[in-house]
């Protein structure tokens, strides 16, 4: 029987799991640790009398104990919700109403929403590191039902929760494994959150199924992925995941700090993902260590589809399908695009075993993204070269934007500045930004534009993550809108351009 992670079922003895805490705080764990511990959360939720196929949210504090309550919750079956620890209240309503999650586990209780919990019924379990009463995981099958449920940023006002099965985190893994050469040598160094695709799924799960370890660094520095990468030595092979904000702030570091840039030349492996790579940081980097960066392209709704294979050097380029998923090019009626010129823009379609179950309660909209012949449509951008590489060149949707890796959706941000009392309208748009990618830009219309609100920021920042507020607020006496009424956000990009 296949297992989504073999080693939480016949533990190997090696390094598994080391966390990297902000304030220096370090904890290592081999598989067979993380087995026990795995197991006894397991054991708990039972005792609980919550049972496999029910959705569990997991808070993932940067902390040990989320990432063995995610792996717990995934080998033991259940749907697991990660839940970003600075989630608004906005942001956490809608997802306890949506996914009516039967308990959560964190291991800060204290810190939730009791009087939102209870409301919702649910009921919040500290996730405890106890030994269990077995040392190893009961084996479970790869399925292709539920299995993890992730939200992300839309076109509404309101995240949409993602469906995802264990047989599409498997084949989304194997398939990156069989490009990179991904053995249980490789060792993962990461400093992403635990609530979206690419620390979790990539990282964690990724790092597990393959065998090595991940090295998790809770919050991002250069001295401390420096530090990560020099803590390991061969004949492990250190491969850093990153997303573009991290490149660029490793490649000004680099310049001035040879041991950061030692380092960066002793990896196995540079990847980044989840944003567009500027050339100018790709080549920042790769002239100072003579290494390029690999990149991938992927989405909450299709896991990774394309990369780059290990020892291709294919700069501004996010590679080729992986196997066992389909990657074309459609147009505006979405037909297919056959010509490859390298200048012909399509929009990426995927189908294959990666690809999510649906969005949760949102028949609709899942019908619109993905058609009956199992292509879903992404919304990106890209241009194909004649040997089949993929180029991103864009996005459909303006209302999408993407600031440090991070989706976020314009009209959240908007419902957000709409519920200050002060505030009569509100656009955001994502303005280029050579450190995040794109920066959130608010144009704010007030009731009383003699007394600007001076709370506003503390508004947003009770409401919303940090990563979905505005950078920069514009107070404007009216936001420009065509003859239907619309408001004309191209307008607001070229004033930005302007400026
Ligand atoms: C940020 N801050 C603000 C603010 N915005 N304060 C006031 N107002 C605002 N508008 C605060 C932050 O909370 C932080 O505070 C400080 O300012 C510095 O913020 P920053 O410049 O954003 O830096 P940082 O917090 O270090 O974030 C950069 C980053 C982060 C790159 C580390 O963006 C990140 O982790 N990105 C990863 C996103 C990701 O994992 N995406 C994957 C999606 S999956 P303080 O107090 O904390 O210092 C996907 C699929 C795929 O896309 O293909 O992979
Ligand atoms: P998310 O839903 O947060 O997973 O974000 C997915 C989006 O990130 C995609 O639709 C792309 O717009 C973007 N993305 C991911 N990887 C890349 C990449 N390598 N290059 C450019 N954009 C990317």
């Amino acid at each position: 029987m296949e297992v989504l992670f073999p080693r939480l079922v016949k533990p190997t003895r090696s390094l598994a799991l080391r966390v990297l805490e902000d304030g220096g705080i370090e904890s290592q764990l081999d598989d067979v640790a993380l087995a026990i511990f795995a197991r006894s959360q397991i054991e708990a939720l039972l005792r609980r009398s919550v049972f496999p196929g029910e959705v569990i949210g997991i808070v993932t504090e940067p902390c040990i104990q989320s990432a063995i309550a995610l792996l717990a919750g995934i080998a033991g079956g259940y749907v697991v919700l990660p839940l970003d620890p600075k989630l608004g209240p906005l942001a956490l309503r809608h997802i306890l109403a949506d996914a009516r999650p039967r308990l959560i586990a964190t291991p800060f209780p204290e810190r939730m929403d009791s009087l939102l919990c209870d409301l919702h019924g649910v009921e919040v379990l500290r996730i405890e590191m106890r030994a269990g009463e077995g040392s190893a995981l009961e084996p479970r099958p790869l399925l292709d039902t539920a299995s993890l449920l992730l939200y992300t940023s839309g076109t509404t006002s309101t995240p949409k929760g993602v469906l995802h099965s264990s047989k599409a985190i498997a084949a989304c893994i194997d398939g990156l494994a069989a490009v990179w050469n991904w053995t249980s040598e490789v060792d993962i160094v990461h400093s992403l959150p635990l609530f979206h695709v690419h620390g979790l799924v990539l990282g964690l799960f990724g790092a597990i199924r393959r065998g090595g370890a991940l090295h998790w660094l809770t919050r991002f520095s250069p001295e401390g992925i420096k530090q990560t990468i020099e803590g390991i030595k061969p004949p492990r092979k250190a491969v850093l995941f990153a997303v573009p904000t991290m490149y660029h702030r490793l490649a000004q570091v680099m310049a001035t700090d040879p041991e950061v840039r030692n380092a960066l030349a002793s990896t196995h492996m540079l990847v980044s993902g989840s944003a567009p790579l500027p050339l100018r940081d790709a080549e920042a980097v790769s002239a100072q260590i003579g290494k390029t960066i690999i990149e991938r392209y992927g989405m909450t709704e299709t896991l990774i589809t394309l990369a780059v294979p290990f020892g291709v050097e294919r700069a501004g380029h996010v590679g080729w399908p992986i196997p066992g998923v389909e990657v074309r090019l459609v147009d505006e009626k979405r037909q297919p695009i056959e010509v490859a010129d390298g200048l012909t823009p399509g929009e990426i379609a995927v189908r294959g075993p990666t690809l999510f179950l649906g969005y949760l309660n949102q028949s609709k909209a899942t019908k619109e993204a993905m058609d009956e012949e199992g292509w879903f449509y992404t919304g990106d951008l890209a241009v194909r070269a004649p040997d089949g590489a993929f180029r991103i060149v864009g996005r459909r949707s303006t209302d999408l934007i993407k600031s440090g890796g991070y989706r976020i959706g314009s009209l959240e941000v908007e419902a957000a500045l709409l519920e200050h009392p002060q505030v009569l309208e509100a656009a955001v748009i994502g303005a280029p930004d050579p450190d995040l990618g794109e920066r959130i830009v608010a144009f704010v219309v007030v009731k009383d534009p003699i007394n600007l609100p001076s709370d506003l920021d503390q508004h947003v920042a009770r409401l919303l993550s940090p990563h979905k507020r505005p950078r920069e607020v514009h107070f404007v006496t009216s936001l420009p809108r065509n003859a239907m009424g619309k408001i004309q956000k191209s307008v607001l990009r070229e004033w930005m351009a302007k400026a």
